[in-house]
């Protein structure tokens, strides 16, 4: 957050709840007064619980239309997609943006999804836009490759080892709004 991050996401997928919860409320706390809004993956109790801003669902989580009610209509609620047809049916969901990944190889998450590449981020471009709904891009993206993936139609990238590759992801928070800017 002090390098300007300003949309994060807690991720913790074998965390307890009751820890989760825990951490939930001290990352929103900080990101609050930081100015940054805060996502949960996964867990819309822990998004509600924690007064965080919203929910990340997955393709095997449940599903927007079974969270938005959880969260209620002014939470963020955003979907993974890796497929076109799972493009297609997340812009007629009850959701605020579109993720599409892995866009290029990533180590962080195990997957059944190959890389999707900048083309499936323009497709998913095409279609959110058509609903006005942003485009959010991971996987794999590196400083280097993050305005290829902006220029693809993306409205944001979402980034996790490239932030911890050095020991100041203070320092390339900020290098990659300074390459975006
Ligand atoms: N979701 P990194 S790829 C958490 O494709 C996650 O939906 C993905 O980490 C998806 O920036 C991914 O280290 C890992 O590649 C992102």
């Amino acid at each position: 957050m002090n390098g300007g991050a300003r949309f994060l996401q807690v991720r913790a997928k074998a965390a307890s709840g009751a820890w989760l919860l825990d951490e939930t409320l001290a990352i929103v706390a900080l990101a609050h007064d930081a100015g940054a809004i805060v996502i949960v993956n996964d867990r819309a109790d822990i998004a509600r619980l924690s007064g965080a801003d919203g929910v990340h669902v997955g393709q095997s989580d449940l599903a927007p239309a079974l969270v938005r009610p959880i969260v209620g209509t002014e939470r963020v609620v955003g979907v993974s997609t890796h497929t076109v047809e799972q493009i297609d049916a997340a812009v007629l969901e009850p959701v605020d943006y579109v993720a599409v990944g892995p866009v290029f190889g990533t180590s962080t998450k195990q997957s059944a999804y190959q890389a999707v590449g900048l083309d499936r981020v323009r497709e998913a471009a095409r279609k959110a836009h058509a609903r006005s709904l942003p485009v959010v891009a991971i996987g794999g993206i590196t400083i280097d490759r993050a305005a290829d993936v902006i220029d693809a139609g993306a409205a944001s990238v979402a980034v996790i080892s490239d932030l911890l590759a050095s020991d100041d992801p203070e320092a390339r928070v900020r290098a990659y709004l300074h390459a975006l800017a």
